[in-house]
């Protein structure tokens, strides 16, 4: 069976979606700290993640072998909340790679970001193994969990996966604590008031990729091939790069009347620290990685099913 935490979120909730499509609904335990607000979900319990005792109970109660933990604080919260983040993000992982270790469960995706990397990172086509000292309380937990994955692969032969996500896109379950989310407040608000005030300045190019091929590479990773994997850290992963302008601009033209504003407020610094775009070579090199929602697609498949969403 499978356990996905972090299933009411943002990635989470499709992912929960996607992998149950695979498994089967019964073979996908869905878990996150609150109850869901429909409980329509009929494999769904309450987990808090900081429990390890709990945990171990549902791995054995619902004999999971593969673990998608997705629970976790976002940048922007996470400089809010540092102690509160840092705990989160790093005990968290800890207790699932030790289930691993303890041959417990059979493999762990675990996921990480771009927000790894720092001020100092060469900004454009960011390498696999660029210069990484990160600027935000979640990019050091993210980084230093990196560590922590490498090394239970090496020294004890966990299965561990891992992708440095972009910012991601999606309409389905809307976004908590990012600095990216302006991307997805964005198609919320065009539909919703015709304009949007963007937190950050208009030149902030931002490396994105839209939910469905997060999604898909996410499984295609945890399928892949073992021996074909050469990091155990985290894999650069792209699909996107673009600035607030050329957002605006695309959805401008789907929606000619619709305006922009900037006002960058503190996830502005964050934004800054972050590469304009990664190069994800090793990842089509070891597992023939390839997206396929470009800015034009991604914004036809937002702008229609938040249409849908928001009775618009
Ligand atoms: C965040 N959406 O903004 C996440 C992601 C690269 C950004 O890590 O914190």
């Amino acid at each position: 069976k499978i356990l996905v935490t972090g299933a009411l979120g943002q990635i989470g909730s499709e992912l929960t979606t996607a992998l149950r499509e695979i498994y089967g609904e019964k073979n996908v335990l869905a878990t996150d700290i609150q109850e869901p607000e429909k409980a329509n979900d009929s494999y769904y319990e309450v987990l808090n993640v900081m429990d390890a005792e709990q945990i171990s109970e549902i791995v054995s109660k619902h004999e999971i072998t593969i673990v998608y933990h997705l629970a976790a604080m976002l940048s922007a919260t996470a400089e809010k909340f540092p102690k509160k983040g840092w705990d989160l993000n790093m005990d968290s992982l800890l207790t699932f790679l030790d289930l691993a270790k303890d041959k417990k469960i059979k493999q762990l995706y675990w996921p990480s970001s771009i927000a790894i990397f720092g001020n100092d990172t060469p900004k454009n086509n960011t390498e696999q193994n660029a210069h990484a000292i990160p600027a935000t309380v979640y990019g050091i937990s993210k980084r230093a969990g990196e560590f922590w994955c490498n090394y239970y692969h090496e020294k004890f032969g966990v299965d561990v996966r891992s992708i440095r996500y972009p910012g991601l896109i999606s309409w389905k379950t809307r976004p908590g604590g990012g600095t990216t989310d302006y991307a997805v407040d964005i198609y919320y608000q065009a539909l919703e008031e015709g304009k949007y005030e963007c937190f950050l300045s208009e030149n902030s190019a931002l490396p994105m990729m839209y939910m469905d091929d997060a999604i898909r590479a996410t499984i295609e990773l945890m399928q892949a091939d073992a021996d074909k994997l050469t990091i155990r850290t985290s894999y650069n992963l792209s699909a996107l790069s673009f600035t607030p302008k050329e957002i605006a601009e695309v959805i401008k033209k789907k929606m000619p009347e619709f305006e922009i504003s900037y006002n960058p407020d503190f996830r502005q610094a964050i934004a800054d620290s972050w590469p304009a775009s990664i190069d994800d070579s090793v990842a089509q090199k070891d597992w023939n990685w390839k997206p396929e929602f470009d800015l034009e697609k991604m914004t036809e498949a937002m702008l229609k099913n938040l249409k849908v969403k928001l009775n618009k």
